[in-house]
């Protein structure tokens, strides 16, 4: 791992969200270790921490790798509120999957307070051709439905777009307009205001 040249970086919380079984893991490991992990071994929660160069800037990607089993969904909120940016990833093999990204797009939106935030629509397991059940145009038609870019990847070996994800999202939080952050504020205040005239 080649050392970022100084220590006053950016840092970005990203955070890898959608259904058990998807690939979440999968996908955060190939990319900070490089390996394929085939096993299966449900997730409560997992950080992990690396310096990276994207567009030839460096940042720290703080990344959170969350437990998609919906017994673990009581600690959704607490790990939304933290997250720079979101991978909403399914499975292409998993119809169920694809259907429950709204739920987590919704559900951030809600904590953030936000009608717009860092998020990629991430369609892992592209590998498993003859098991695919959710075709690129259903993903790149929920993509544009939500809002956000879209990104086809696979976790197994040869990995496919597996940095590119992370990088994209590191992007999209640069990006951003700063517009937006005070655009929610003042919405915020106007709710409040609007609440005190009913009173
Ligand atoms: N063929 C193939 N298998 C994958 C891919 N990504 C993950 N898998 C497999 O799918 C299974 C589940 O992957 P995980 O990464 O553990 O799934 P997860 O989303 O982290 O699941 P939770 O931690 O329960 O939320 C494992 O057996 C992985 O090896 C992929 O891109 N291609
Ligand atoms: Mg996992």
């Amino acid at each position: 791992m080649s050392r970022a040249p100084n220590d006053d970086l950016p840092t970005y919380k990203l955070v890898v969200v959608g259904d058990g079984g998807v690939g979440k893991s999968a996908i955060t490991i190939q990319f900070f270790q490089k390996l394929f992990v085939t096993d299966y071994d449900p997730t409560i929660e997992d950080s992990y921490i690396q310096h990276a160069e994207v567009d030839g800037q460096w940042c720290i990607l703080d990344v959170l790798d969350t437990a998609g089993q919906e017994e673990f969904s009581a600690m959704r909120e607490q790990y939304m509120r933290k997250g720079d940016g979101f991978l909403l990833v399914y499975s292409v093999t998993d119809k169920q999957s694809y259907e429950n990204i709204i739920n987590f797009h919704t559900q951030i939106l809600r904590v953030k307070d936000r009608d717009v935030y860092p998020m990629l629509l991430v369609a892992n397991k592209v590998d498993l051709v003859h098991l695919r059940k959710v075709t690129e145009e259903m993903g790149r038609d929920l993509a544009q439905k939500l809002g956000i870019p879209y990104i086809e990847t696979s976790a197994k070996d040869p990995p496919l777009n597996v940095d590119a994800a992370f990088q994209e999202v590191v992007r999209i939080i640069r990006n951003q307009p700063p517009a937006e952050l005070e655009k929610s504020r003042r919405k915020k205040k106007k709710g409040l205001l609007g609440k005190c005239a009913i009173i």
